[in-house]
């Protein structure tokens, strides 16, 4: 009995280890995904908001490796943040909501004055430069990403970071 007990624990212990294999491929792959495979959101600014101005603009640069969509946005700073497009309409400047912002594979997408925005309606407290706020990114196929927002000079045409290289 005892004999067939040792085989027993043999047995298991075997699985084990093979179980344990498994998991570090499996990690291993994973951790691969994350290097090559994922969609990145880089240099996410907004511009300081002047005075007691309620409204308020961010801006990234969106990058993912397999077509993606990014179709929402919000931030505990705001009471409400939209996806904006900006075009001149004769000599006029005119902005309006759109329902996504395509993400074409290995593309670099990029929201910037002028253009692409994520309008923040309804800020709390003005924006000040120095500070940092969250943002959540919603996509329809990677899911959330939260990233912090830098705060830029009133007149800044891009982040700090990105001018000085
Ligand atoms: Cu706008």
């Amino acid at each position: 009995m005892a004999h067939n007990g040792s085989w027993l624990w043999r047995d298991a212990m075997r699985a084990i280890r093979i179980m344990v294999l498994v998991a570090g491929f499996a990690l291993m792959a994973g951790s691969a995904s994350a290097q090559s495979g994922q969609l990145a959101v880089d240099n996410v600014w907004a511009r300081a908001t002047p005075g007691k101005s309620t409204i308020g603009a961010a801006y990234a640069t969106i990058q993912s490796p397999t077509a993606d969509r990014l179709v929402a946005a919000s931030t505990p700073v705001a009471e409400k943040a939209e996806l904006h497009t900006m075009s001149m309409s004769g000599m006029v400047m005119k902005m309006r909501p759109i329902a996504g912002v395509d993400i074409p594979a290995g593309q670099k997408v990029t929201l910037a004055p002028g253009g692409m925005h994520i309008m923040l309606i309804g800020l709390k407290k003005p924006l000040r430069a120095g500070q940092s706020f969250p943002l959540t990114l919603t996509f329809a196929k990677a899911g959330t990403r939260t990233v912090a927002v830098a705060v830029e000079k009133v007149g800044a045409a891009g982040p700090a970071a990105a001018a000085m290289h």
